[in-house]
């Protein structure tokens, strides 16, 4: 049996009601961002840009909420701040040092986007604003812009979803698992996945689900889907509820998965080859995403990775569920 991943692999989340949610942000960034293996001063940095987040919130937003997570792909700490309202009305002045609104506002965001080696802001007056710092260790690669959130059901301290990034020759390999249910046990199944999945994740779909298939039966089983990239062509097989969808030229197509469970059902495996053209965004979600996000995703398929997972988490996600996002960019601009 697979141990379940250490808590640190997850997203610590972190509602921001009260002013004490400063000192818990700190704390939280500075142990996620060692547990993550960022050295000498980084975890500090870290500490710094979750409180001048939490701040932030604190002062001027509603429901604010911050996400901290692991970087998925090479060594860092993503902290992810989103709210309801009110938006900044001019994020370019509220970005220049020296501008206040009702004290260090201007002055903090300039600060975290010093620190912060990828710095992203969305803000919508009236409806709300999200904004994304990840700070990285030196040398850390930054292609292809990788994003994942990962939230625990509540009252749970590990996530029974998991997501992995993998180079698999002239590309890559995305996985994202969701193990039944949730709690240690769906851990263990997704654990199990991502151990057979790591063997070898460059081979066939069909070949890497009969592998990720054997390795899960001694679990409760899971839902899987594997993204391959490889230029600007791609293939995809999904089985049981896990979501992809690919955000290309401003509209959004979704990647259907087949009915089964991986360890307990496998279906004859039919692999979808879908089309990637320079800046074609993947996305993969568990069901603790609801999939409403996607009539309406025009609206995010201009987002970067980093925001369109936090915005799918902050605003579409079943909170009876762990939830998981993985976004991934594929570099160039559409000729
Ligand atoms: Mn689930």
């Amino acid at each position: 049996m697979s141990t379940p991943l250490a808590t640190g692999e997850f997203t610590r989340h972190l509602r921001v009601d009260h002013v004490s949610a400063v000192h818990v942000a700190a704390r939280v960034a500075r142990t996620v961002a060692k547990a993550a293996g960022l050295p000498s001063s980084l975890p500090d940095q870290a500490a710094v840009v979750a409180s001048e987040l939490a701040s932030n919130l604190d002062k001027h937003a509603r429901e604010g909420q911050l996400y901290i997570s692991p970087v998925l792909h090479g060594t860092g700490v993503d902290i992810i701040a989103a709210d309801t309202g009110p938006g900044m009305l001019d994020v370019d002045r509220c970005l220049a040092d020296g501008h206040t609104t009702t004290g260090t506002l201007g002055a903090g965001l300039g600060a975290i986007r010093r620190m912060a080696a990828e710095f992203a802001v969305h803000t919508v007056p009236g409806e709300g604003t999200l904004i994304s710092a990840r700070v990285l260790a030196p040398g850390t690669t930054r292609t292809p812009p990788v994003a994942h959130v990962n939230v625990p059901a509540p009252g749970e301290e590990v996530s029974g979803d998991l997501a992995a990034v993998r180079e698999t020759g002239a590309g890559f390999t995305l996985l994202m698992v969701d193990g039944l249910g949730h709690g240690p046990d769906a851990a263990a199944a997704s654990a199990a996945v991502l151990e057979a999945f790591d063997r070898d994740p460059a081979r066939p779909l069909p070949a890497l689900f009969t592998e990720l298939h054997r390795g899960a039966r001694q679990t409760r089983g899971a839902a899987v889907a594997v993204l391959r990239q490889r230029g600007t062509r791609g293939e995809f097989l999904g089985i049981g509820n896990v979501s992809a969808a690919v955000l290309a030229g401003g509209s959004a197509r979704q990647l259907l998965s087949l009915p089964g469970v991986v360890g307990l059902r496998l279906p004859p495996a039919t692999v979808r080859p879908v089309e990637l053209p320079p800046g074609t965004t993947v996305v993969l979600h568990s069901d603790g995403i609801s999939g409403d996000w996607l009539p309406a995703a025009t609206t995010s398929a201009g987002l970067v990775p980093s925001l369109l997972a936090g915005s799918l988490v902050h605003r579409h996600r079943v909170t009876r569920d762990d939830s998981a996002v993985l976004a991934v960019k594929f570099p160039g601009e559409p000729a």
